[in-house]
């Protein structure tokens, strides 16, 4: 537990209250003016990181009360360089992780209710335009924009070098990728095309972008039109983008007669290192900051770009809220694909002991077999009310499931027990046809989305096995799941699952696809790896294992998104035939709410 003083620090920090104690918003709180502040530029960022170093530093000399008051008083001048810097404090240090950050959805209603009169109902009235629109609720999920913030909190680019976390610039491309073949289904089922990378950086961004009442104590987000470039100077970012471009497909990284060799999945490691500018990033000349820059000139493009006014591409809480943020990041997939596709396939000639019969989606607490036959499951949208003070109320939507398990049928073949570890992904059949060649140019997009599902080791005893796996428990979603955003808007105090480590996962509204009212079709697709090889060890606490890793390890040896990181050699359906651990079912996700 935290002193009062220190809640009260926290709440400064993040503009929801002042110096004299928990006092809540009003519209006469003014606006500082800030020097301007964006995670995604370098100097700030690293300005970020000393910061919390200086934070862990006063924490451990004079207490929590100390290290907030100083953040607090730092975020007078500049609430945005105090904001990150508490954000790194609060997960990258013991005595930091007893703080809690106000949730984002309570900081996006706090503000968007800023000018609202006594007893009425805010919404954020944030937009895309053109089709772009039918993805806004996706886009917009309260939760889905936390997990992208607390992820870059939890794997911040500009630390220190030994507080880097292993293999972090593999998880920058496999969280991001994995985020975007998830958008790219709904995109899909919304009859919308994939998104488009932004390969031309000096085309149209497409579709444009209001952000509403979105704001926060020192920026107002602005608005971007549609059609509009992105802007400044882009010489440099073109430059540094055939740099990384070549690296991808040379495997070699750096200048001329300095290269390093990229190799495996340790080659996703290092280019996704030099691609978000990390501090353990060796040229920092000469590939800069991509991915960063990016982030800046789209973010500039809005209708006005000022220190306290400028795009939501700017800042990691409200960036993918923006439809240029998944062309952008597209782009910077599209680079670390063409690096995967260039290394050699998987072989599966792992030898195991256990047999991988069946794999079914059913309802949580079914005691059926799995069975021949399809399963089915059915999505809801829902709207959340929280209430803040002055009787307001902030209304917001979010996705919601039928809670499910999976079962899976294991036969061990040995004498005794044997530890396997189970991988579950789902596959939308109109972009991953389990029939198609893999190996021609539209086979090998395929692999792109495959939507991880699950991962967790299985102790197998000798004989058979029905193994049964809920989907709240999945590796890849913020544990404890939450249903309603609204739920743990307020958790505070000594709730361990309030922590910024615990609260980087997938929302577990979006674990699955919202499919289609009239059912759209899915390929579960489920394989077993040799566990004593893998090293996955006992299930995370809280938050994702999957997307934010355990502590400062990732617990899988294989590489991240194993098997779809490579190219298939056959027809996945070809290559399940012939694997005994490899198992197929269908699966169909109906909508529900639209019907009628
Ligand atoms: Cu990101």
């Amino acid at each position: 537990m935290v002193s009062e003083i220190v809640k009260a620090n926290v709440e400064i920090v993040f503009g929801l209250g002042t110096k004299i104690g928990l006092k809540p918003l009003s519209e006469d709180t003014p606006k500082q003016q800030p020097p301007g502040f964006s995670v995604f530029r370098k100097e700030d960022a690293t300005r970020a990181a000393e910061l919390a170093e200086r934070l862990m530093v006063i924490a451990e000399d004079k207490g929590l009360d100390s290290a907030t008051a100083f953040a607090a008083e730092v975020s007078e001048t500049n609430p945005g360089l105090a904001r990150h810097a508490l954000g790194i404090f609060s997960t990258h240090s013991a005595m930091g992780r007893n703080i809690r950050l106000p949730s984002l959805l309570r900081r996006t209603a706090a503000f968007a209710a800023r000018t609202a009169a006594k007893g009425e109902e805010v919404t954020l009235g944030s937009k895309s335009t053109g089709e772009e629109v039918a993805l806004d609720w996706f886009r917009e999920d309260p939760l889905a924009n936390e997990h992208h913030e607390h992820w870059h909190i939890v794997y911040p680019n500009r630390v220190a070098p030994a507080r880097i976390k292993q293999r972090h610039g593999e998880l920058f491309y496999y969280m991001h990728q994995q985020m975007l073949a998830r958008y790219d289904v709904e995109r899909l089922s919304a009859g919308l095309k994939p998104v488009a990378p932004l390969a031309d950086l000096r085309s149209s961004l497409g579709s444009g972008y209001d952000p509403g009442q979105l704001e926060t104590s020192y920026l107002d987000y602005e608005p971007r039109e549609p059609g509009k470039t992105m802007a400044g100077d882009l010489a440099d970012l073109i430059l540094l983008d055939e740099r990384l471009a070549r690296a991808a497909s040379t495997h070699r990284l750096g200048p001329a007669g300095e290269e390093v060799l990229l190799e495996g999945h340790q080659g996703s490691n290092l280019l996704g290192l030099e691609a978000e500018s990390t501090s353990l990033q060796r040229f920092e000349e000469f590939h800069g900051n991509h991915h960063g820059d990016g982030h800046g000139h789209i973010a500039a493009a809005s209708v006005r770009n000022t220190n306290r006014s400028t795009g939501v591409m700017a800042d990691t809480a409200t960036a993918i809220r923006d439809p240029a943020f998944w062309r952008w990041h597209r782009h910077i997939d599209d680079i670390h694909f063409s690096y995967q596709d260039s290394l050699d396939p998987h072989t599966f000639d792992e030898q195991l002991d256990v047999q991988l019969k069946g794999i079914s989606l059913q309802p949580e607490e079914s005691d059926s077999p799995a069975g021949p036959g399809s399963d089915e499951l059915r999505t809801f949208m829902r709207s959340g009310r929280y209430k803040l003070t002055n009787e307001k109320t902030y209304k917001y939507d979010f996705l919601s499931h039928e809670p499910f398990q999976f079962r899976v049928d294991l036969q061990n073949t040995a004498d005794g027990p044997r530890p396997v570890t189970l991988r579950v992904f789902l596959l939308p059949s109109a972009l991953f046809s389990i029939d198609a060649d893999p190996t021609t140019v539209s086979g090998r997009q395929m692999r792109r989305f495959a939507i991880e599902l699950d991962k967790v080791k299985i102790d197998v005893p000798a004989g058979e096995m029905s193994f049964v796996r809920k989907g709240r428990d999945s590796s890849v979603i913020r544990r404890p799941a939450v249903v309603d955003p609204g739920e743990v808007a307020d958790i505070e105090g000594g709730d361990q699952s309030a922590t910024a480590e615990c609260t980087c996962g997938w929302p577990f509204g979006l674990l699955v696809p919202r499919g289609t009212v009239d059912g759209m079709h899915f390929k579960l697709f489920a394989m077993l790896t040799d566990n004593a090889a893998d090293r996955i060890g006992s299930p995370k606490k809280c938050g994702s294992m999957s997307f934010c890793g355990v502590g400062d390890q990732y617990p899988d040896a294989k590489p991240m998104g194993y098997p779809f990181d490579r190219r298939l050699t056959a027809p996945l359906g070809q290559l399940v035939a012939t694997n005994p651990t490899m198992a197929l079912r269908d699966v169909s996700i109906h909508w529900q709410d639209a019907v009628g």
